[in-house]
């Protein structure tokens, strides 16, 4: 084998032994399916599944992989008839496969028409999509559509021509209606809560704004189950991009790398067929929610606030915050009392079980999951692993000074970006620019940078927001963070919080 070939069909016959490749013939693969959004957790997750279920029972269910955002698609899955090679790794173990169940890539970053020729004809019965939270275009402290958010603004005034995810597929669902009426499932595998509610909503209240029947049409037409999709794939790097070629002889420009835990609970709810990945280890269930609050609030929850909290402490990686003593007895302590009162009871799992399953997951050293890459995009993120659980507990009475922490980090991960603190780092984030005009405008006042940014009532429902001891929480944490000494806020709340359990303890035995 020439040491430089790229990963193509003719390859695959003379790949190492060591590489697993589809048992399955791909060329007799017809499209079923497309998905929005091929990054790597696509890569690392629906594509392996639907790979090991072509395997198990071969269907019509190959999958047309779509991106409506950079990066293009074309020069590399494209180049290789979309094929890669997916590694599994842990700490010093790797597993090489390359997965076949892409059969072909669409770029459609430049106009929605490419994306619209691929979802509209009838051979597509169902579209999955990974297209991050912010996709949807929803207020994440409501659920509702943000009628205001420019891409949607564009979309409603030129329908035919949309930029967004509800754009897209509320015209497609119409060109559907119009050319043969067949019904087509929905499936969102992002990381927000109730995630098909989410989807329903915004293509609902795009199409009722588009009249002519066609709302009542998708609501006839149209499913879309809820998911909860988990496997810990971080952005693919040049290193990664190097491995396989160092490693296997070959070179992979589509390349990508998760940890070996995976899990898909998916809402039994189908407009048509659907590709029967339960029999892959997928699971169909009625009510997805038990299995959402416990991916979300512990996994992702966990994940955020050793985000926030180790780019404070100058740590890169998920691993490294991990690895720090006062870092890691916090974010256990927080989720085993604080979190896990809140979730509800998951059938088949014991959530203290679960949590430290998570927690073990995120010492893997081989998956090198930057701590900036998790913190991205945070306002969308902590409603969802940390403003819920947080209001739940309020509800209970019970306390919240440990998960008020990385609410307060999230605060001063987007402050430091700010001109007036030096820039410290680089985000994105939609609300970047908001916050950081409050950070320019207030200084080094935690009080009132807090009240500024907690009045954001598009990530913090109001009530949330004016309740007194979730303010006093966060005011206090976040005048720690913003100090010479961060971490004094980590100690400072571990304590207060063995001072309450103290008292606790003496009160029972009285
Ligand atoms: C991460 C998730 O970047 C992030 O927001 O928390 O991508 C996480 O790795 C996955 O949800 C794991 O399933």
């Amino acid at each position: 084998m020439n040491a430089a070939e790229t990963l193509s069909r003719d390859l695959l016959e003379r790949l190492p032994a060591s590489v697993q490749t589809p048992s399955y013939d791909r060329a007799t693969l017809a499209p079923g399916m497309a998905h929005l959004g091929v990054g790597a957790f696509h890569r690392c997750h629906q594509a392996e599944y639907t790979d090991d279920l072509l395997s198990l029972r071969f269907d019509r269910w190959g999958i047309v992989g779509i991106n409506i955002r950079p990066p293009t698609l074309a020069d590399t899955l494209g180049r290789q008839s979309g094929l890669y090679t997916r590694l599994i790794r842990e700490n010093s173990h790797i597993e090489a496969r390359v997965i076949g169940s892409i059969v072909k890539v669409v770029d459609s970053q430049d106009s929605a028409a490419p994306a619209l020729a691929v979802l509209s004809p009838p051979d597509i019965e169902l579209v999955t999509m990974t297209v991050t939270e912010k996709g949807y275009c929803h207020i994440p402290s409501s659920g509702a559509l943000d009628l205001s958010h420019p891409d949607i603004v564009h979309d409603l005034a030129n329908p035919e021509r949309p930029r967004s995810v509800p754009g897209i597929l509320t015209r497609a669902l119409e060109l559907r209606r119009a050319t043969h009426g067949r019904p087509l499932t929905l499936l969102s595998c992002d990381n927000i809560p109730t995630n098909g509610v989410i989807l329903e909503n915004v293509v609902r209240t795009f199409a009722e704004r588009r009249g002519h029947g066609l709302a009542e049409w998708i609501a006839a037409n149209a499913a879309f189950p809820s998911a909860m999709v988990d496997r810990i794939a971080p952005a693919v790097t040049q290193a990664d991009l190097e491995s396989v070629e160092q490693w296997f002889g070959y070179r992979d420009a589509a390349v990508a790398v998760g940890e070996p835990f995976r899990q898909w609970v998916i809402e039994q709810k189908f407009a048509g067929r659907m590709p029967r990945w339960d029999l892959a280890g997928a699971t169909f269930v009625d009510d997805v929610t038990p299995f959402e609050y416990l991916k979300m609030r512990v996994l992702n929850g966990a994940q955020t606030t050793l985000a926030t909290l180790g780019v404070l402490a100058g740590l890169e990686h998920t691993f490294d915050a991990i690895a720090d003593p006062l870092l890691s007895v916090f974010v256990r302590r927080m989720l085993v009392e604080e979190t896990l009162p809140t979730l509800m009871p998951v059938p088949g799992m014991e959530p203290s079980a679960y949590v430290e399953q998570s927690l073990a997951r995120l010492k893997n050293t081989a998956i090198r999951h930057r701590n900036h890459q998790i913190a991205t995009d945070g306002s969308q993120k902590i409603v969802q692993r940390l403003l819920n659980p947080i209001r739940d507990r309020l509800s209970q009475g019970a306390s919240i000074g440990l998960l008020s922490v990385p609410v307060a980090a999230w605060m001063a991960y987007l402050i430091q970006a700010s001109t007036r603190f030096g820039k410290r780092w680089s985000v994105s984030d939609p609300y970047a620019g908001k916050v950081a005009g409050i950070a320019d405008a207030t200084g080094r006042d935690a009080p009132a940078l807090a009240s500024a940014i907690l009045a954001i009532d598009t990530i913090f429902d109001p009530g949330l927001a004016a309740n007194q001891t979730f303010r006093a929480a966060v005011i206090s944490a976040l005048g720690e963070l913003l100090s010479d000494d961060p971490m004094a806020a980590v100690q400072h709340s571990l304590e207060q919080d063995e001072i309450a359990r103290l008292k606790r303890s003496k009160q029972s035995a009285l």
